[in-house]
């Protein structure tokens, strides 16, 4: 890196004095090193690419960090990260102990506010300017959100205030026509540069024949419109929603032009009041393969640098919990047409893109829009249609309000496929799905089923599809445990766990990806003399009451395993069921603690949370040994 201009700079302060031929050669230099270092740890890669030029230009005119930038998702942020003082810790991106592959307020002053779910950023930022002008400070505060962000309701919502308020806030719009698959949905039309050519010229003459011919009014709007925007094509594009909502329009603007956005943002910087700032960029823009593909590049692990490849995928490894979940739907589908898939913006990482193939009428894609995602589903199913709506545990959270009104209290049959449940690995703590068991078990109506492996993943989904209430399925990232898969759907009773091993020496009650590692640890510890009873749960809710009270009875040691919160978790449930018939003597809960855990690798955080065969085995044993004796929740306390 010596000599580079890259190698110069250690804070924004010092893009200050660079010359716009100097800051265009930073640009080079600053993909040049994202792909280098991406290549090798994986990362957001494209949406990062895209906004290099945004990114310089932001800082060589505005200050941070005493003028607020928040990056909505933050998956965008690494040239951000990069020229905000952690060029040198770059290298660690995503790696446990290492920088964080999202903005963190305490990884940087820089960061304003944390980000990693979609469309908060308009509101955060609105907060921060209406706090500034309480303590009267003066700092511009922009937000930067994708065309895909924009979609969600939140941003909407706070684009609704914010036009309200007057305060000087600036939100940049970087629009590249893509989620992380193609943006969805008529915002996605209105925004694009669709409305050119033909239909464009359709639209502007059907505009001017119906206005033209409203008596009084219609030809002071049709002047207006004209003379407002330099085109009339800005003002019918995105101008016209932003300018109805009380925002100064700026735009649209070439954003991998750095001189356009730099006299821009010099321009915007003394605007008063909202301003939106639309820059049309390119996903993966400077490294033509993610170009080329920039959904595979939008989030994606290591890679060969020169030809963009990723390693071949070995035919024999097993299919992971999201194939086996689309491919289980399209078979139930094709037998029954009731059935509907819908993802908010995750087509492709939920599995249901082979739905989407087959049944272009039945699947929905709303955007990122988890909320409206729940009680569209809900009205689909009271209209007697069965929906399954494909989404990350973690996004899930959104809708928690809608879960419960629209669709548990009106007991509707909505599936919730909670894909990426329990640890995810280095998205971290914004993406880890920790909380589903908790907040769908504590909602009236509602049944919470775990796969132990992706044979009852498939049986569940068809038991699901069967019940006539809500259903929640939570599964984990990543690969299944190998097993041949049947063809046939054996329906699973609802309620019923399975016992998988008997033993006298300690009864271990495991659900959901758990399952595995806790077969693991017992088959270990057979070989140290120690047999275990291992029960396969299933339901977080119900409970298999009868059989885990008669197992309780015939052995007093008892731990349960779940990836999952401790808190209020499947174990809690057990541990309310054996204090209700006065069977607890020796009992604990292994599940996640009640803290965010950070990144790294799936396998780092499971062993580190003691949710590996090792650390199960070695709870097992101290238990067994008479040392964990006594009423305990997690391994670590
Ligand atoms: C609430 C929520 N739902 C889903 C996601 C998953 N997600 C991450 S980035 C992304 C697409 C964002 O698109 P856009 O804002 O246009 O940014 P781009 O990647 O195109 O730069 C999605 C759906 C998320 N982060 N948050």
């Amino acid at each position: 890196m010596d000599q580079t201009i890259l190698s110069t700079i250690n804070n924004p302060s010092d893009l200050k004095g660079l010359t716009k031929t100097e800051l265009k050669v930073l640009c080079k230099e600053l993909r040049e090193f994202i792909v280098d270092v991406v290549s090798r740890t994986g990362g957001h890669l494209a949406p990062s690419l895209g906004v290099v030029e945004l990114t310089v230009a932001l800082h060589a005119v505005f200050n941070c960090p005493e003028d607020r930038i928040i990056w909505d998702v933050g998956h965008q942020s690494y040239a951000h990260k990069i020229l905000t003082g952690r060029k040198d810790i770059f290298e660690t991106l995503r790696q446990k102990g290492g920088i964080s592959g999202f903005p963190r307020i305490n990884e940087s002053p820089c960061d304003a506010f944390g980000t990693g779910h979609a469309s908060t950023s308009i509101s955060a930022a609105l907060g921060m300017a209406v706090a500034r002008d309480m303590k009267q400070d003066d700092r511009k505060v922009i937000a930067v959100i994708g065309d895909g962000a924009m979609t969600g309701g939140m941003a909407f919502e706070a684009l609704n205030q914010a036009g309200s308020m007057d305060r000087d806030i600036i939100i940049i719009l970087n629009d590249n026509e893509m989620s992380i698959d193609p943006s969805v949905g008529a915002l996605s039309s209105f925004l694009s540069r669709k409305m050119v050519g033909e239909p464009y010229i359709r639209f502007k003459n059907e505009f001017e024949n119906f206005f033209g011919s409203v008596p009084g009014i219609g030809d002071n709007i049709v002047k207006l419109a004209k003379k407002w925007k330099d085109t009339f094509k800005s003002f019918f594009t995105s101008g016209l929603l932003f300018q109805a909502l009380d925002f100064e329009y700026v735009g649209p603007i070439k954003g991998h032009r750095l001189d356009r956005l730099l006299e821009t943002f010099q321009k915007v910087r003394n605007i008063k009041g909202p301003t939106l700032v639309h820059i049309m960029t390119t996903k993966g823009k400077g490294y033509k393969p993610a170009e080329k593909n920039p959904s595979k590049f939008h989030g994606i692990g290591p890679f060969n640098k020169q030809t963009g490849e990723t390693p071949p995928k070995v035919k024999s490894a097993p299919l992971t919990y999201t194939n086996v979940f689309g491919k289980t739907l399209v078979d139930l589908a094709k037998k029954d047409d009731r059935i509907i898939a819908i993802t908010a913006a995750m087509p492709e990482g939920t599995g249901l893109s082979l739905f989407a193939k087959e049944f272009p009428d039945r699947f929905f894609d709303v955007g990122i829009a988890e909320q409206h995602s729940v009680t569209f589903a809900a009205g689909m199913a009271k209209e007697g249609f069965r929906p399954v709506v494909a989404i990350y545990s973690t996004f899930m959270q959104r809708a928690f309000d809608q879960i419960i009104h629209d669709v548990a209290l009106q007991n509707i049959p909505v599936i919730f496929a909670m894909d990426r449940s329990g640890i995810v690995g280095q998205d971290g703590g914004t993406h880890h799905g920790a909380f589903d068991i908790s907040f769908m078990k504590l909602i009236p109506n509602m049944i919470v089923m775990a796969p132990g492996d992706e044979e009852e993943l498939k049986n569940m989904l068809g038991t699901a599809l069967k019940h006539n209430g809500p259903v929640s399925i939570r599964y984990p990232r990543g690969k299944g445990t190998g097993m041949n898969i049947s063809d046939i759907i054996e329906p699973v009773t609802i309620g019923r766990a399975r016992v998988l091993r008997n033993g006298d020496d300690c009864l271990v009650i495991a659900i959901g990806a758990m399952v595995k590692p806790c077969i693991d640890a017992a088959i270990e510890l057979e070989k140290d003399g120690i047999n275990i009873t291992l029960v396969d749960a299933r339901f977080a809710k119900p409970v298999d009451e009868k059989l885990i009270i008669s197992l309780a009875k015939k052995c007093s040691r008892i731990i349960t395993v779940e990836e999952n919160v401790i808190s209020g978790g499947f174990g809690s449930s057990v541990l309310r069921l054996l204090a209700e018939h006065s069977l607890i003597s020796d009992f604990k809960m292994l599940g996640l603690p009640d803290a965010f855990v950070e990144h790294g690798t799936q396998a780092q955080l499971r062993h580190e949370s003691g949710l590996d065969a090792a650390g199960i085995k070695k709870e097992i044993k101290q238990m067994v040994k008479g040392k964990g004796s006594g009423l305990k929740l997690h391994a670590s306390n």
